[in-house]
């Protein structure tokens, strides 16, 4: 079923599921060759939330600013492949909400543990904004923050479980949005932590 957000943005519950015993040991491979990672932001502040990147471009922050790259700053070598279950899950979920021939060329994992968060913001470093963003939710249960095109317009809560999958197009895929710190329940396969990940045509 798919639970309409906005105009053109959708969450497909559960979807993920089907493909989370293939998506789990390809996490942990990334994760082996590009650690997460608290990165900077330009502010001169630590994200509260760990990442890492794998496909040709990854989305990376430090004191200079926002960007992409083909390069893991860390170790100063291209990300890790995307993984093609990776691949077909983000294909199929876009075509599910009206998006056939999504392509995507960078994928962005984050990792919550309790009281991380991520503060309202908009996803603009993409070159392209008519591609829509794929995000998959995995673990802990989160609070998702959905609100307007200015920061401070009223947002509405929307809460993801584990294998919900989230594709935002058209002029939804510019809305400010956010997670609540992480709190409540471990997972039973991932223990005290959420992981989420966002397909994007970055390129
Ligand atoms: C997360 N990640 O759960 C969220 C979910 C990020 C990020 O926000 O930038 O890594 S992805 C939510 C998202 C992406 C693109 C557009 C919109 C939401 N939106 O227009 O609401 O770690
Ligand atoms: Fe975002």
């Amino acid at each position: 079923e798919r639970e309409r957000l906005g105009d053109q943005a959708y969450v497909l519950r559960g979807f993920a599921l089907p493909f989370v015993n293939e998506l789990l040991p390809a996490i942990t491979q990334i994760a082996s060759l590009s650690p997460f990672r608290q990165m900077q932001t330009p502010g001169g502040y630590t994200m509260s939330v760990a990442l890492t990147n794998c496909g040709k471009l990854g989305w990376v922050t430090d004191r200079s600013g926002y960007r992409y790259s083909r390069i893991d700053p860390q170790h100063s070598q291209p990300w890790p492949a995307m993984p093609q279950s990776f691949t077909q899950l983000a294909r199929t979920a876009a075509a599910e909400a009206g998006f056939p021939d999504f392509e995507p060329d960078a994928c962005l994992l984050n990792r919550y543990l309790p009281s991380s968060r991520m503060s309202l913001h908009q996803d603009k470093n993409e070159r392209d904004f008519s591609a829509p963003i794929v995000s998959v939710s995995l673990g802990m249960t989160a609070t998702f923050l959905f609100g307007g095109h200015q920061r401070s317009d009223r947002t509405a809560k929307v809460v993801l479980h584990h294998g919900d999958v989230v594709v935002w197009g058209g002029l939804d895929r510019m809305r400010y949005h956010g997670i609540m710190p992480l709190k409540g329940l471990a997972h039973p396969l991932l223990g005290e932590q959420r992981i989420n990940f966002t397909f994007r045509k970055a390129g």
